[in-house]
């Protein structure tokens, strides 16, 4: 047997590079994790630009499996901000000593499976080359960050930053000329608290975005403590959700289970639910996400909670976006469109009003120059492939990761790629991941990981690999799951791939659920790995 320097590479440091340390270490292999970063975190050591904060509840937006260490961390916020994630994922890292199986600041830079050996090269930033057995991808779905093609991006004279990978020591607005480019989760969050410092900031919106007021608040010792009690029960209905989070939709839709049809509903009983739902009430209704007429009448329905919010009617209606409600992430924000009536805030319709190119004082607009003194680039991620397809790997034959992914970017349960034998991709294309409680998802893909190694071991195998045939019916299967906002022909989002210019437009998510999910991956392992050749 060929020697190895490790049983398991993991790539990446976040949520899943720490699980599949822990699990993998567990279970008795002997693993090291490579992460870019000088820190541990992953995406929530990457993004922390101002209001970066997740969308699911604290309680749940943590390790699931922990039951005295869970006892023992407090959440301060119903929805938590960047730095006290980042701050959680370091305490689980000390608390089950995982740093000395990670590498900090080490890219992995490539990788070759060698058919002789059934291992796996990786080559390092640091000059290093470590063999393997598996290679275990946490890389993100979100970490590969884009740079927008805009002339004159390098020529800027003020300040550049971008939301993914945000100065450190963070970066003081007050007094300052800003302009903000992207409208997404990441502008979106920041918009409102760049606000309130800039002395000018300037919201550059190329589409508008759909947005709900967040319901975060300070969460109190006593109702802490409540919930630490009720962990067990919490646990056990996030894990029956379909996605991975029972408590999400309670928060927005008040319990009500019987929602009405949009369609079906007179104008004036729609205006009373945003008089009590505001802009929330586009989406308390039946019909919404199934049919595009009614989408088009949510859209309507937010338009006008948003009227009612902008005071300038010009404002007001390029806030309104032009594609399906649920084409892309739901977006939680705290005062975003009330942000747009402070005086020291203008949104720019890139629609109407293009940006020419950057120059040294700001932004050249079609319609003049912007002077600035700082520019934020929030503009999003090649999203599910982008950070294993900047990485040269390399499978059988010598077939490259990134081109297979070019002409189609699938993954066996989004889990394994054929031709790439004993490499794992956590959350990867065709997997429920982005559209359910990520450390959920996570979770799951981890442990099913360590109980394949498990198998190989017991059973003296050297390779599992996806069969082709598999991985083409499962993508064929996934793509039954989009809906019809998710895949109606005005929708760009990321999940399909469209923002990054000459990427294939495919829907990437499983859009199936969780719970189904899992039941799926529990049948073809049971049946004995259906779908893997085994050698
Ligand atoms: P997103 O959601 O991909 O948003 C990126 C934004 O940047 C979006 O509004 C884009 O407009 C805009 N964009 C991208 N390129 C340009 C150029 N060249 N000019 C102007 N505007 C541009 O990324 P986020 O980081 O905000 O959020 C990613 C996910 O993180 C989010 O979904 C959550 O799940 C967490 P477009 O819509 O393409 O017209």
């Amino acid at each position: 047997m060929v020697e190895v320097d490790r049983d398991v590479v993991v790539v990446g440091a976040g949520f899943a590079g720490l699980y599949a340390v822990h699990k993998l270490r567990e279970a008795g292999f002997s693993v090291r994790a490579y992460e870019k970063g000088d820190g541990i975190g992953g995406t929530w050591y990457w993004n922390r630009y101002p209001g970066a904060r997740v969308d699911i509840q604290s309680v749940e937006y943590m390790f699931t499996k922990f039951a005295e260490l869970e006892q023992e961390w407090d959440w301060t916020e119903l929805m938590p901000k960047q730095a006290e994630i980042e701050k959680y994922l370091n305490w689980v890292a000390d608390r089950l000593d995982l740093r000395r199986d990670i590498q900090l600041e080490t890219a992995v830079e490539a990788m070759t499976f060698d058919e002789s050996t059934s291992t796996w090269r990786v080559s390092l930033s640091t000059g290093e080359t470590v063999v393997s057995r598996w290679v275990v991808a946490a890389t993100g779905c979100l970490s590969a960050p884009i740079e927008p093609d805009i002339e004159g991006i390098h020529s800027f004279a003020g300040d550049t930053m971008f939301t993914n990978r945000f100065p450190k020591e963070g970066y003081d607005f007050t007094g300052k000329r800003v302009a903000v480019v992207g409208t997404g989760s990441s502008g979106v969050q920041s918009i409102p608290v760049i606000a309130q410092q800039a002395a000018q900031l300037y919201v550059l919106q190329r589409s508008a975005a759909y947005s709900l007021p967040s319901p975060n608040r300070p969460l109190d010792e006593g109702e802490l403590a409540k919930l630490k009690a009720e962990y067990p029960e919490i646990r056990k209905a996030q894990w029956a959700s379909p996605a991975g989070t029972a408590r999400f939709g309670a928060v927005f839709q008040g319990g009500e289970m019987q929602l009405p049809s949009i369609l079906e509903t007179p104008w004036e009983e729609q205006l009373q639910r945003v008089d009590s739902l505001g802009v929330i009430a586009a989406l308390v209704w039946s019909d919404v996400m199934t049919d595009i007429e009614a989408n088009r009448a949510a859209t309507r329905l937010y338009g006008e909670a948003i009227k009612r919010i902008v005071k300038d009617p010009q404002t007001a209606e390029d806030l309104v976006p032009h594609y399906p409600l649920g084409c892309k992430r739901i977006i939680i924000d705290e005062g975003y469109f009330e942000s747009f009536n402070r005086d020291n805030v203008t949104l720019v319709n890139l629609r109407r009003n293009p940006i020419v190119r950057v120059v040294p004082e700001g932004i050249q607009l079609d319609e003049g120059l912007l002077e600035l003194d700082a520019i934020v680039y929030a503009t999003g991620f090649d999203a599910m492939i982008g950070s294993l397809s900047r990485i040269d790997i390399r499978g059988r034959d010598g077939r490259k990761l990134a081109d297979e992914w070019a002409a189609s970017p699938r993954a066996y349960l989004g889990l394994s790629v054929a031709g790439f034998p004993n490499l794992f991709t956590v959350t990867g294309p065709g997997s429920p991941s982005v559209l359910t409680n990520m450390v959920t998802s996570i979770e799951h893909h981890v442990e099913w990981i360590t109980d394949c190694l498990t198998h190989l071991r017991e059973n003296r195998l050297r390779t599992i690999e996806a069969d082709p045939v598999a991985q083409d019916e499962w993508a064929d299967h996934v793509l039954t799951f989009a809906g019809v906002p998710q895949t109606h022909e005005s929708c760009n989002s990321w999940y399909l791939g469209a923002n990054v210019p000459g990427k294939t437009r495919t829907y990437l998510p499983y859009a199936g659920g969780l719970t189904t999910y899992m039941e799926r991956c529990a049948e073809l392992t049971a049946a004995g790995y259906t779908g893997f050749a085994l050698a």
